[in-house]
């Protein structure tokens, strides 16, 4: 397969004005005609339109039919001599919408056209320039059977509809806003409406649509609540504007990712839009909340302002992610939000930019664009994002935002844009935040600090490495403290040197300093006692902290620190070293043991009844099995699974044993008999209540709860809780209530989803078995990506036992799913693969277990260029 390389980007020669489209819809026999406008931009007059799985019939410039030898067709091309300024090309092609198990481009999902064309999905429906800086003005005609297309929807405004003979119909739809490709979208079937409306700031009245299935319109209140909420934080927060009459969503089952931002006209996985509280968990409704405010937001960042090229994307992404978490923190709790959100980055990110698929937030080249929807374009792009506004302030960043749509509005642009504006905004010098772009890993940032109490001076050093060296282009790396007095828990004052008030100043939470070279120390004066440091508050720069703090000092941080998130770190620290220890001692045939310093941080927010509630269940929780390995990882130690499943074990017993108490009394405390509401407390007694009840199911006196919990059937975050909790247990009751909610389920495909996903995370000694039943359950479809999910995304990235079977055979079952899957959907086979790319971290059997499967994926010689590109770099 070819790379792509960033380097090799070069501007248009050709233009598109207009592009008038019109689909025959048929199940497996569609009718695609493409009337396109060109100008030709360049003296080059070669023009080669993208098309990949297409059946050319047609093609016309200025009405004539060209011939054979008039143009040069390949599997992925077609080129012919345009010497014009201008001409018209009408290009028919025929595409088979039903066998379309790809989803992407147009295909069939239970009975409904839907079609998906980020990143390059475009050209699978007509040859194109298939390009995101191609901007051209779409104007679509569906006509379809009337009986079975209920609904005829494009992008934009609805200019035209009506009957035609043969029990069809048609609509014809024109966005008035130019766009690339990749926001086209075309949706037919018959679906239900549930309408809402929306009135702008400046007076107009936007209609409201979510189209799903009938049997769902009960489930479409979330959603629509939380669209009205998107839009009005976006008009409050920055100024922006929806800019049609009408915002159209529409709820898939069969969909690739999570939603599509086509413009006017979202296309969505249906997990993201369908929710009632007998049905979805706060994780779900949460997930809707912002996966809507995502897909919404990205009308300005994305659509009105696009990328230029596809190693842009960061520019879109990073930005809206950034914007749907400030927007989530606004709707709940921004000290929940920002600890939820660097465990993410941790566990998932962290990892992902350790290992061989590393890259930076601006990739500089791929094989297959959708493998780079990553966690590292996504989740440290919305970091790097964030670097400004801590840099800038919110007002500053608000600025740059101001001056970003003014410059570009209607444009396809670069990150560099994006931060010129900022830098300009605020007339400041942003040079050096483009090491942040170019370059993969995650940093490390050493601190050490010096007291002198003679001269009463705490002098603190920074250095930054990249990938265990020096190497690299210093970045420039905000760092938000202060320092605590160990006496009175308050802040200490100090006083700074002129040179370092341009490094140093106030921040909301504390002080920014702003390291900018490898090697840097600051100076603080008038320090009265040796205090404790508070670093990275509010994690203020995605790196990776390494500071030598004594255990007293983090009992005193993780007890009272006013940063909730240095408070909470404190506490993963301590146990994160209590977990190393741990390991060790499995390692070396020792006693494991619960430390007393993490114990005592443990203690003290149990204790502490002015704590938010969501705070106390995520210091209560134990870091992520994904994080402790990293950890391992960066101190060079190869991961065994079964020591590590033995520490969890361990370290949930003891801390259920030695707070048994305190634990069923905040459970007990945590009942409510209200009605389910969706607000910030009812979230937190809820998640609070289930953390207690997980730990609590770990002792044989009170294992009852876990079945009373169940048999209340009040919501499904408490349902399901319960079943979390079941799940460790190989035991009669534990597969009544399986089937149980089964019985009662499985009419419902997302919750049907969540009873395979349980089980394929189920640790306990069948848990091979298991999962291979479940891939031969009846309900089991492989063309389904969030049934192939639930249970194979799950096994690979959720369950250590199963996967990591000393045997191997969890590695060779799964290998021959994605083998499998990969003939399917290409897409969605890359995803599964991944848990393959860290073998390198696991002990050598392991190693060389994981890698000969990896091996013998590539020697099957079928892979698609999506799996192939996975593979192929894990194995250098
Ligand atoms: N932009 C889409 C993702 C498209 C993925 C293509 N493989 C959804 C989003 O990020 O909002
Ligand atoms: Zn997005």
């Amino acid at each position: 397969p070819k790379e792509i390389f960033l380097k090799d980007y070069r501007p248009l020669d050709f233009e598109i004005e207009s592009v008038d489209l019109t689909f025959e819809l048929d199940p497996s026999e569609t009718l695609v005609t493409n009337r396109m406008k060109f100008v030709r931009k360049t003296d080059q007059s070669q023009l080669k339109l993208d098309g990949e799985h297409l059946v050319l019939v047609s093609i016309e410039k200025d009405g004539k039919i060209l011939d054979q030898e008039d143009f040069y067709l390949t599997e992925t091309d077609l080129t012919l001599n345009c010497p014009e300024q201008q001409f018209e090309l009408v290009v028919k092609t025929r595409i088979n919408p039903e066998a379309n198990t790809r989803l992407e481009g147009l295909y069939r999902s239970s009975g409904n056209y839907c079609t998906q064309c980020e990143a390059e999905g475009f050209r699978t429906i007509t040859y194109y320039l298939d390009r995101p800086d191609c901007l051209s003005y779409f104007t679509t005609k569906i006509i379809g059977d009337e009986c079975e297309n209920k609904v005829l929807l494009s992008n934009g405004n609805l200019i035209e509809f009506g009957e035609l003979e043969g029990g069809k119909h048609f609509a014809v739809w024109e966005d008035p806003h130019k766009k690339p490709c990749y926001l086209f979208a075309l949706v037919a079937g018959n679906l239900e409406v549930v309408e809402g409306h929306f009135e702008t700031k400046d007076s107009r009245r936007v209609d409201l649509r979510l189209y799903v299935q009938e049997n769902n319109l009960d489930k479409c209140d979330h959603a629509m609540a939380s669209l009205k909420k998107s839009m009005k934080w976006d008009e409050e927060r920055f100024g922006l504007i929806y800019d049609l009459d009408v915002y159209m969503v529409v709820a898939v089952d069969d969909f690739n990712m999570g939603a599509m931002e086509n413009k006017g006209l979202n296309v969505f996985n249906s997990k993201f839009v369908l929710a009632k509280p007998e049905t979805a968990t706060d994780v779900d409704f949460e997930g809707i909340e912002s996966v809507i405010a995502h897909e919404y937001f990205h009308n300005w960042t994305g659509n009105r302002v696009t990328c230029r090229d596809w190693f842009q994307l960061t520019l879109k992404e990073g930005l809206t992610i950034f914007r749907d978490q400030e927007f989530t923190s606004d709707m709940l709790s921004p000290a929940v939000k920002r600890i939820e959100d660097v465990k993410r980055l941790r566990s998932f990110q962290f990892p992902e930019d350790a290992g061989p698929m590393s890259h930076p937030i601006q990739p500089q080249s791929y094989i297959e664009m959708n493998n780079f929807y990553t966690m590292t374009v996504y989740e440290k792009g919305a970091e790097v994002v964030r670097l400004y506004q801590t840099l800038l302030g919110r007002d500053g960043f608000r600025k740059g935002m101001d001056l970003y749509f003014d410059r570009f509005d209607g444009q396809a642009v670069t990150v560099e844009d994006f931060r010129n504006a900022m830098a300009d905004a605020n007339q400041r010098d942003l040079s050096q935040m483009h090491h942040w772009y170019i370059q993969p890993g995650t940093p490390k940032v050493t601190v050490t600090k010096q007291y002198d109490a003679g001269n009463k001076t705490l002098s603190l050093s920074f250095k930054q490495t990249l990938n265990g060296k020096q190497e690299h282009l210093p970045l420039l790396i905000p760092v938000v403290f202060d320092v605590l007095s160990p006496s009175n828990e308050a802040a200490l004052s100090f006083s700074l040197s002129e040179v370092d008030q341009s490094r140093c100043s106030r921040a909301d939470n504390g002080w920014l300093f702003e390291l900018t070279k490898h090697d840097e120390s600051l100076v603080l004066q008038g320090v009265e006692e040796e205090g404790y440091l508070s670093l990275f508050r509010g994690f203020s720069a995605p790196i990776l902290l390494d500071y030598a703090c004594t255990q007293d000092e983090l009992v005193a941080l993780a007890s009272y620190d006013s940063d909730s998130f240095v408070r909470w770190e404190s506490i993963q620290t301590l146990a994160l070293m209590n977990l190393i220890e741990n390991v060790q001692a499995v390692e070396d045939n020792r006693e494991m043991v619960l430390s007393e310093y993490y114990a005592k941080a443990l203690e003290s927010n149990l204790a502490d009844t002015s704590l938010d509630l969501a705070l106390k269940s995520l210091a209560i929780t134990l870091p992520d099995e994904s994080y402790l390995q990293e950890a391992l990882s960066d101190k060079g130690m190869l991961i065994n699974t079964d020591s590590i499943l033995a520490v969890y074990g361990y370290m949930k017993q003891t801390i259920a044993e030695k707070f048994e108490s305190s634990l069923l009394a905040i459970y007990q405390q945590m009942q409510s008999s209200e009605a389910y509401r969706y607000d910030k407390d009812a979230i937190a007694h809820r998640m609070l209540k289930n953390r207690c009840l997980n730990y609590l199911s770990k002792l044989p006196a009170q294992q009852d709860w876990m079945q009373t919990q169940f048999d209340q059937q009040s919501n499904m975050t408490d349902v399901f809780a319960a079943l979390e909790a079941m799940k460790p247990y190989d035991s009669v009751w534990k597969k009544a209530n399986l089937a149980d909610f089964y019985h009662k389920w499985n009419h419902d495909d997302l919750v049907l989803d969540k009873w395979f996903a349980l089980q394929a995370s189920d640790q306990s000694d069948s848990a091979l078995d298991l999962v291979k039943s479940l891939v031969e359950h009846a309900d089991f479809h492989y063309t389904n990506p969030n049934r192939a999910r639930s249970v194979l995304g799950v096994f690979g990235r959720m369950n250590m036992k199963g996967f990591h079977h000393a045997s191997g055979e969890g590695y060779a079952f799964l290998a021959s799913e994605v083998l499998k899957l990969d003939k399917i959907n290409p897409q969605v086979a890359a995803r599964i693969v991944s848990p393959f790319t860290q073998w390198k971290r696991y002990d050598v059997a392991r190693q060389e277990k994981m890698k000969s499967q990896l091996t013998k994926l590539i020697e099957s010689g079928s892979l698609s260029k999506d799996v192939y590109e996975i593979v192929s770099k894990s194995l250098k």
